[in-house]
């Protein structure tokens, strides 16, 4: 049985991944991790800054796991506003987690993004191994975390796994300031006031997953044949390549008065035409069997209901 710290654990990704994680491996086996922590937190849970090394080892060593999964970051819109700070935190808090890897010799994983790419990477169907040179810190970040994690494993034989997520849709916790957050806003404003303002323009495609999806690909990875990882860091998974007008549209078979107006946000509208329309998962599928099971379409007609109930 597996024992994992997850770091970021009350972020969008982190607070569904512990409960994931905890039905998949025993709640006792799953030790969520934070700069601060719910009341009614069910589980281990430890308070840790990832920018301080000593912590992440003194939590991973008390409670003596095997595996980290890295998720505390600051996302792409963020970090573009402090881009010093994005930097401090997404390496230094990287190299960190990584360390303690090394030293207790623990699984890895941590994900990357479809923030990797930058404007000169082919836009449609980008391949696995294609040019990288982002436009923005995080992006910057997520290359650079990529390259890490690879000269872990190489060096050191940690067993580094890890994804490029694209934007992740999802209803138990708000986005945590990316470009992609206007497809879950989108959502939440069909359901309170059945109209939304998109900050991201028409026909701007970029790569989405619902969050089931996202968490089933990270707990494949993670029990994946490790003789199978050949692109270890970080894998390309895609599901919905979508343009606020698609939502729109899928929106409306369920509220068929919803309103979509746009007032773009130069800034993050600049960040999405950097990054590609959708990401060929090939490698993933043949080297650890990623599917996708949401369409847009099965992901509202889920998403909407339980917005509706929250
Ligand atoms: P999020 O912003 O929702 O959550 C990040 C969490 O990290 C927060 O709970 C925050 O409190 C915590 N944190 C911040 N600074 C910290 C510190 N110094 N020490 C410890 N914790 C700290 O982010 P998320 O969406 O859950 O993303 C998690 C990871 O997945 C990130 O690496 C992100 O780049 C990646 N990712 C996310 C998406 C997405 O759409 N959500 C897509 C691609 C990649
Ligand atoms: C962001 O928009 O920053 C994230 C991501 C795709 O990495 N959702």
């Amino acid at each position: 049985m597996k024992k994992i710290l997850v770091t970021g654990a009350m972020g969008q990704i982190g607070s569904e991944l512990v409960s994931t994680l905890r039905e998949h491996y025993g709640t006792s086996n799953v030790i969520g991790s934070d700069l601060w922590q719910k009341d009614e937190e069910e589980g281990p849970f430890e308070i840790v800054d990832v920018t301080d090394e000593k912590a992440i080892y003194d939590a991973a060593k008390k409670h003596n796991v095997d595996t980290i999964m890295h998720l505390a970051a600051l996302l792409s819109a963020k970090a573009e506003a402090v881009p010093q700070i994005a930097w401090d935190l997404n390496m230094g808090g990287l190299m960190n987690a990584l360390e303690v890897a090394r030293e207790l010799e623990l699984q890895f994983f941590t994900p990357s993004s479809i923030g990797a790419f930058g404007p000169a990477t082919p836009k449609k169907n980008t391949p696995q191994e294609t040019v990288m040179r982002p436009t923005t810190m995080y992006g910057v970040n997520k290359v650079a975390g990529e390259l890490l994690c690879d000269y872990y494993f190489y060096r050191y034989g940690v067993d580094t796994r890890g994804v490029r997520y694209p934007g992740l849709i999802s209803y138990v916790t708000p986005p945590g300031g990316g470009t992609t957050d206007y497809a879950v806003e989108i959502y939440y404003e069909a359901v309170k006031s059945k109209k939304y303002t998109s900050y991201i323009a028409a026909e701007t495609y970029m790569d989405m997953m619902y969050m089931p999806d996202a968490l089933n690909s990270i707990i494949k990875l993670l029990e994946a044949d490790p003789d199978k990882l050949v692109h270890r860091n970080a894998y390309n998974i895609s599901a919905i390549s979508a343009a606020p007008e698609d939502f729109a549209k899928a929106i409306r078979k369920h509220i068929p008065e919803f309103e979509l107006t746009y007032n773009v946000d130069p800034v993050r509208q600049k960040i999405a035409e950097s990054w590609p329309d959708n990401l060929d998962s090939s490698a993933a599928e043949q080297e650890w069997g990623f599917k996708a099971e949401y369409d847009i379409d099965r992901m509202t007609a889920e998403m909407l209901p339980k917005l509706r109930t929250k």
